[in-house]
């Protein structure tokens, strides 16, 4: 396969913390968080708004984010076609065909428990406060797949500081929608998971920098089938941290009870921060296929501790035993 070129600078592999380091210092002396690769596109692309014109004002003032890898995102194609998003099926080519008519607008997103200013908001007026930036992220799928996706959002940590968390709110605790008549997956009797899908961080994960809320990719708005019309990316994570189509967004004391969690307790952990030394029960974590991933060119790689986010993260679990907190 020909070597993409991203900007013109050929793409190198990430191999370990300090070139890692060395590559985001680069980036940020040249001025490259991403976006100006595809602005066009972005304006191209603004009538696919709808009728959200507040939405299509925000995307066109996209910041570039600093935190951006240089990495060749994975083709959008793949991005929006291969997805896990149970409640549309639990193929991968399900969430595509099933989430085409879904209804994200109107939307809207409760904020409640251990905080100062809870209350239910219409999405404009949760997007509405905050700059949009583009971050390039990798995101490692527990089953051993993984993305470049060049994500669109605003960090999470700006979104809790606006609810006055109180001293008591250790951990937070989201909710993706609930509607078996839109969504299939919570109608079939034989679902591997429980509806509502619920995951959740403590409090210092969430308002680490590089934990963020995404309400596009690729300079367009979110597709159904990734999570619209917001969803988390902790990419430091397991993808099923990530969840999609997120209602609710409470703050609490205790270490919520999660989806995978509650599936079955030996294979996911409430952590599920990525580990090349911690292998699924039934498989192994030590290497990844990269999308796009086929037998000829199957594209395997070595996972990174953190997916090689360790730099920003890795202070968060010092001291704890991560096989016992996988
Ligand atoms: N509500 C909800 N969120 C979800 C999931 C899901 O099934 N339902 N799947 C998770 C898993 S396992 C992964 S890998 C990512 C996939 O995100 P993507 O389809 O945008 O790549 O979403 C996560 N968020
Ligand atoms: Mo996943």
């Amino acid at each position: 396969m020909p070597k993409k070129i991203y900007r013109g600078i050929p793409e190198r592999e990430v191999t370990d913390e300090k070139t890692y380091l060395a590559r985001r210092i680069l980036l940020k002396s040249l001025g490259l968080g991403a976006l100006g690769y595809f602005t066009s596109n972005l304006l191209a692309n603004s009538e696919g708004l709808g009728k959200k014109d507040w939405m299509a004002e925000k995307f066109r003032l996209i910041n570039k984010s600093d935190v951006s890898d240089l990495f060749n995102p994975t083709p959008f194609k793949y991005v929006t076609s291969y997805n896990n998003f149970y409640e549309f099926g639990s193929d991968k080519s399900d969430p595509k065909k099933y989430a085409k008519n879904f209804i994200t607008d109107p939307w809207s997103v409760a904020v409640k428990g251990e905080c100062n200013k809870p209350g239910t908001f219409d999405l404009e007026d949760i997007i509405k406060p905050h700059q949009l930036e583009e971050r390039i992220y990798r995101f490692r799928c527990v089953e051993a797949w993984s993305m470049v996706v060049p994500w669109v959002g605003f960090p999470l940590a700006d979104f809790i500081k606006r609810f006055e968390p109180r001293s008591s709110a250790k951990y937070l605790r989201f909710e993706t929608l609930y509607d078996p008549d839109q969504m299939p997956g919570q109608r079939t009797p034989f679902s591997a998971i429980q509806y509502p899908y619920v995951e959740g961080l403590r409090i210092d994960e969430a308002v680490n920098e590089l934990a963020f809320l995404a309400v596009g990719l690729y300079g367009k708005l979110m597709p159904n089938q990734n999570g619209a019309p917001l969803r988390l990316v902790i990419p430091w994570k397991y993808g099923f941290k990530s969840i999609k189509s997120i209602v609710k967004v409470e703050f609490v004391r205790r270490q919520p009870e999660t989806t995978w969690v509650n599936s079955n307790p030996r294979e996911y952990g409430f952590y599920s921060n990525v580990n090349p030394e911690v292998d699924h029960p039934r498989w192994s974590q030590a290497t990844e296929r990269r999308l796009p991933s086929t037998i000829f060119s199957p594209n395997i790689r070595p996972t990174q501790i953190y997916n090689g986010y360790g730099p920003q993260v890795a202070h968060l679990y010092r001291g704890m035993n991560l096989k016992n907190f996988f």
